[in-house]
Parts: C-alpha cells; structure tokens; sequence
C-alpha cells in the first residue's frame, strides 16, 4: 500500500495520480483561502491509513468548515432573484431638470447590475407563481452607485412602510403549518388585503395576467416612489421611472404557469441565462414622467401615495434612454445572491419624496443587508463596489473590512496637512448630494393624510382600461384565489370591497365562486369616481406583435419531413424566435436526413415551455403518438393555452384525439400555411378561450 499522499494509484481523477506529479504554475495551483499551495485534495490527514483524522489538518477543516457557512440568510423578500450585468446609456439629456452626470450625459455608457426575482417564495422555490416581480437596478454611475430597486407593477400594496412587515408576514408561508411556499392564495394573505382597502388597486394588477409573466426579458418595471430630480439651482421637478421591454409585454395562462412550475422549475431564469449566452440580449427602454410641484398639486391623488400611478395618457412617458443585459454573472452566489440594492444609492441630482413608503424603505434596505451579509463592509463585495469613482471616508474598521486604509487621518476635521501628513478627503458642497428644501414645520402625528383615502377609483381604473379577456383572466385568478380561502368571512370581505371597484366584477366573482348573493358593499372612505380609460393599463395590444426572443416547438418523429422541418425552422428563426425540434426520444431519424439529436425529448419537454408549435409528423409517426399521452397533452395543451398550432395531414387524428377545433390559430402546413402559422404565433388566440375555459 502506498502512502504518500503524492501518488495516487486510484486517484478520483483517474489520471493515476499524474496531475499532482505535474509542477503547476502558480496560477493553476490549488491553494487554501490563504494561498497555501494544497497537496492533496483527495485525503484528510490521518494517524495512519485507517486511524482517525488530525485536528492539525488545516486544509480539512477550512474546507469544511467553509462549506458549512455556505449559505447565508435568504432576502425575506425576493428571495428568489435571477441577475445579469450590462449597460445604460443616455439617449436624450435631462440637464433641465437635474444634475445627475448618468441623466446629462447622452451616449455615455455606464455598467448596470440587474437582479429580477419574485416576491413571496423562498430562494429555492419555483418561477412562475402568481406574484409580482422584483426590478431592481444598480447602475454604477461616475458620482457614486444608483440603485433603482423597483417591481413590475407601478403601485404597492401598503401606502406607509409600518404596514409592510403585516403584508408580508400574511403572504408568505402561514406561520403555524409553513404552507404555502410562494403563493397569495391562501387565508392570511386575503385576509389582510381584505382588512386593508389601500391594497386594492395592486391587487388588480396582482391578478390580472402582470402576475404570470411569459419571461423576464417581457416585463416592464417601475420605480414605484415617486422621486426627485435636482436641477444646479436646486429646483425640483417630481419623477416617476419607468422600463419598458423592447420585446414587447407577454404572459402566460395561469393553467400554462402552474404546468411550467412543474416542466421547468427554473423557466425564468434559464430563459434570461439562455438568451443572453446566446447573444440575444434582453434590452429596456429607459423612461421619465416628469411633474412639477404644481402639477403635482393638480393631481386628483396625492403623489405620496404609492397605491396610485399617474396615467400615462395625461404624463407621458419621455423615454430618454436604455438598458442593454449582455453578461450573465460568472457566479450566482457572489454577484446575484450577494448583490445589495438600496434605494439609499442615488447620485446628486437625485432626491427622496415624503412618501411614506419610499421613507420606511430607506431604513430598511441597509438594515436588511447587514443581517444577511452579515458586516457593515458589505460594499466592498465585488458586485456591490461603485465604480469609476473612488471611496474616500473616514469609515474604518468592522468585520471582513477587506481595504487596507493608510495614513493616521481617520477623523475629520484634522490638521494633520500641517505636519505634511495626508489630511483625507473632505464634503464638497459643489459636487456633494443635495437634498430639496421642502418646507416641513408641523406637529408631529401619526396619521394617514386625508389626500390617500381614495382606495377604489384607479382600481376601477385598472379594471375597467382592461381588454375583455383580460378582465376575464382577471375575475377568474381572484375566484381562483378565494377558492383556497376557508373562511367565508374572509371571503365575503373582499367580494365586499369588490363592489367599490366595478359592480360587475363583484357580481362575476360571486358567480364564480358559487356565492348565492353579493354582501352589502363595503363603505368607502371616499366614492370612487371613473376616471377616462387608459389602454397603457393594457397587455393584450399594448405592444406590436411579435415573434423575437419568443420559441416555437416543432414535434416530429421517425419518418417526419426533414426538408419541412427544416424550413419551419428557417422561417422561426428569420422571425427572430428559436426553434426546438422535440421527439419521443432524444435522437430522431428524420425522412430524408440523418439521425440526429432532438432538442428536447418529449416527456420533458411539454408545449407549455413554448410559445407556439409546429407538429410535423408522417402517417406512421402519427399512429404512434395516438398512444402517447405526453403527444396529446403536447396538443392539447397547445390549443388551451391558446397558442397557434401548424400541422401536416397526418396529424389530424393527434388534433382529435386532443379535442383540437379548427380555428384561424390552427393551420395546415400547405400552401400559404406556413406564413399564416408565423402570424399567428405572435399572438395568443384570445377568440379560442370560450371554447376551452370556463371563465369568471
Ligand atoms: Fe422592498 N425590500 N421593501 N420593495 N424590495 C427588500 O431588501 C422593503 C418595496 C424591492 O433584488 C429587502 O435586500 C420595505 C417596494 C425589490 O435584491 C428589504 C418596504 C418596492 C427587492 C425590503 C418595501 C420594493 C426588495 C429584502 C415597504 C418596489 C429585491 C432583501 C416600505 C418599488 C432587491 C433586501 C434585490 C427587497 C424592504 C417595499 C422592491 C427587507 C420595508 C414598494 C425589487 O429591505
């Protein structure tokens, strides 16, 4: 038996030990946390061959001992998060209104690190629950990192920030069973939002199909607070930010996200992944509403009030510049994990308003990092660190403080220039961060300003801008939502404060739910009023059609036709989408070509990861399908979730036998067939929906 750790006839390797008898370069040696070159990494250090290990082996234990602290705290929220480096850059300058270098400077390009997530869920849960999504930015601008931590609806649940422990503690796992992981549909939650009339208006959005995104590249974002812009002579004008995707805004059918939490747990994120390794970056137009204070008083809401957006049809929306993703992280856990957003981080030009929940959210976010990251030096991470300017202050000391300050200036004022000594920097009222002068002189109290007490009438907004099969989807997730409520009480709450939102709606949902009558409608603390319509409220026409960064399925089998196959796949991709050939098994023998590998195979690869397919199919391979219920499911759920549907001849009996009806979405590949399939697929066939679902 040999013993010296250096040959190692067995080796894990498999290389007989030869690797460790090469001389490495310093750049390729295995090292300790502390550089110490490692010699064996295949054996602890033993008393003997078979006697017990030795507290003396350092590099054990640092190994273990480094292992078991890999985790740290998951966020509270927005646990599970998917990020992606990339760049901003100026396209119209907003020097009238502000100072700040990244808003004045068209053209420059400064780096950005994004992180998406969802909200309610745990780090490990899944990507397509119901809920809404984290958009948080960090752009690493010349004066200091800007953080516009933001999500993909414009208004929030609460209007003051002591609310958002409650709304929170009852959306997550209820407290006694720890159930259900990263779902609202559950008793605490809706006995919150019923209790809380503020949370209405988001709760539109929650459940209309917002919830659901198709893909994180298709969302929109929003700032949420209303903020400040600063102008050199210190005028402030309100703002409002805005992303919007430039491949347009999509989602998915709530049947079609619950399939896909199960076919593909990590949709989201492998989607974000795959499109940007493909050099198919995901881009954002970068927008502004700008109000002054005038304006703002003109208003017939309060601009504090995060529970009300302000229409884009009377503020519209100045774009002024975009946002590129073009390089995934190099490493999840130290960029997307430990990536600490603050809305704290604005550059001068940039100011907080009195919103009552932007003020609590400025406390929290620096709180919340320590917890998780676990030292007040948190910013010198390599994600977090600002770039393209230095840091210079007289912060010292605290746990993994990874610089090393020189100089015996750690206090300001000093006078140590005088003995020719570095005195360290000093504030700039020149170049500094400003804060607006806003009047402030009251009495102190703890009130909710009468200017918030309309909780009904943009609910009403939201509901009513909506297309009818958006209503639909919208009435039907609410209905879905209090099905799991098991207390009537709760239930009757909201189809009560539902009335103050669109009599309609209160009266679908009841039908819906079984409800014999509607509860008296709850009072309001003011009448809702109608308000003109806004389609900017809308999906369902909001953006031009498309098929870029989408994916179509091609279903083929042995015998399918090659040289249709391949012109599917040549027309998909000259459309800007991906095609991927899924067969029964992962290599496939079509007619007129070679075996070759599929894309996916079958079983796993349902349609729901699609967004239309194309089943091209021979006699045989047809025939044998019949007998697959993942080919069925494949089909049917296609038609469910209103996708096109291109097929040869053959298929005919698969559309059978999957309940499949002719419509405009279902197309034979003949003649002019495959145009018409392209056209369709860059739409969901919203006139199908009455004949597959029963809706509220
Ligand atoms: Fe957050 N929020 N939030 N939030 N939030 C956090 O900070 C908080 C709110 C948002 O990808 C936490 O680092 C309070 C609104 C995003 O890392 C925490 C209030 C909006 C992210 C926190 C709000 C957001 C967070 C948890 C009510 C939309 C994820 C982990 C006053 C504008 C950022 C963390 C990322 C994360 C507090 C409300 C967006 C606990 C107290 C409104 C996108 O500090």
């Amino acid at each position: 038996m040999k013993l010296s750790s250096q040959t190692l006839p067995d080796s894990p390797l498999g290389d007989g030990g030869e690797l460790h008898q090469q001389a490495l370069g310093p750049d390729d040696r295995l090292t300790t946390n502390h550089g110490v070159p490692v010699s064996d990494n295949q054996n602890s250090l033993k008393a003997g061959p078979r006697g017990p290990s030795l507290l003396e082996d350092f590099v054990l234990r640092e190994k273990i001992h480094h292992f078991d602290h890999e985790r740290i705290p998951e966020r509270i929220v927005h646990a599970r998060g998917s990020g992606a480096h990339g760049y901003f850059e100026l396209t119209e300058s907003l020097e009238a209104y502000t100072t700040a270098k990244i808003l004045t400077e068209v053209g420059a390009r400064t780096e950005v690190f994004t992180r998406f997530s969802t909200v309610a869920g745990g780090a490990g849960s899944v990507d397509t629950p119901r809920d809404v999504r984290g958009f948080a930015v960090k752009l690493y601008t010349r004066e200091g990192n800007w953080d516009l931590v933001g999500n993909d609806i414009p208004v929030f649940f609460i209007q003051d920030a002591i609310k958002f422990p409650d709304l929170i503690h009852s959306v997550k796992m209820e407290a006694d069973r720890g159930y259900p992981q990263a779902a609202s549909a559950h008793d605490t939650f809706w006995d919150f939002i019923g209790l809380m009339p503020e949370s209405t208006h988001m709760i539109m959005w929650a459940m209309s199909d917002r919830g659901i995104p198709r893909s994180l590249r298709m969302i929109e974002g929003f700032g949420v607070n209303t903020f400040r812009l600063l102008d050199a002579a210190g005028t402030p004008t309100f703002v409002k930010f805005h992303w919007r995707p430039k491949l347009g805004l999509q989602s998915t059918c709530w049947d079609e996200a619950v399939k896909i939490a199960g076919a593909d747990p990590d949709f989201h994120r492998r989607d974000l992944y795959d499109a940007i390794d493909g050099g198919d970056f995901p881009e954002w137009e970068f927008g502004v509403q700008l109000l002054s204070q005038e304006e703002a008083d003109g208003l017939p809401f309060d601009i504090l009030d995060a529970t009300k957006l302000i229409p884009e049809e009377v503020f519209p929306v100045r774009v002024v510049g975009r946002m590129v993703l073009d390089r995934n992280p190099d490493n999840f856990f130290a960029e997307t994990e430990q990536v600490a957003f603050l809305p704290t981080n604005v550059p001068p030009g940039i100011d907080f308003s009195e919103d009552p929940l932007l003020q609590g959210r400025l406390f929290s976010y620096q709180d919340t990092q320590l917890s998780r990251l676990g030292s007040v030096n948190f910013h010198q991470l390599p994600i977090n660190r600002a770039k393209g300017c230095p840091i210079m202050n007289m912060q010292r000391d605290g746990q993994m403080q990874m610089d090393v300050p020189v100089g015996r200036a750690n206090y300001e004022p000093n006078s140590l220039s005088q003995a020719g000594e570095a005195a360290g920097p000093r504030e700039s009222l020149a170049a500094g961060f400003r804060t607006t002068a806003v009047p402030v002189e009251e009495s102190k109290v703890r009130v909710r300003s009468e200017t918030f007490a309309d909780h009904y009438s943009q609910a009403r907004l939201f509901f009513r801008s909506q297309t009818a099969p958006e209503q639909a989807h919208l009435a039907s997730a609410i209905v879905f939502e209090l099905s799991k409520v098991t207390f009537e009480h709760i239930r009757s709450r909201v189809l009560a404060n539902l009335r103050n939102v669109d009599e309609t709606l209160a009266q679908r949902l009841a039908d819906g739910l079984g409800v014999a009558s509607l509860p008296d409608r709850s009072p309001a603390a003011v009448e809702p009023r109608d308000m003109d319509l806004s389609p900017a409220l809308r999906i369902v026409g909001k953006y031009p059609e498309t098929l870029e960064g989408r994916t179509v399925g091609i279903l083929v089998a042995d015998g399918s036709d090659a040289a249709l196959v391949d012109q599917v796949k040549a027309a998909v991709v000259a459309a800007g989408a991906k095609a991927k050939v899924v067969a029964p098994k992962i290599s496939v023998k079509l007619d007129g070509g070679d075996a070759q590998p599929a894309d996916g195979q079958l079983a796993g690869s349902p349609s729901v990861i699609f967004d239309a397919v194309a089943l091209i199919l021979s006699e045989a391979g047809a025939a044998s399908l019949l007998k697959e219920a993942a080919a069925i499911d494949f089909v049917k759920d296609a038609f469910g979730h209103l996708k096109a549907i291109a097929y040869t001849p053959a298929v005919q009996r698969l559309l059978d036998k999957a309940g499949v009806e002719v419509d405009p979405g279902v197309i034979a590949l003949d003649g002019d067939g495959l145009d018409a399939f392209l056209t369709q697929a860059k739409t969901r066939q919203w006139d199908r929906e009455p004949s597959v679902r029963m809706l509220a």
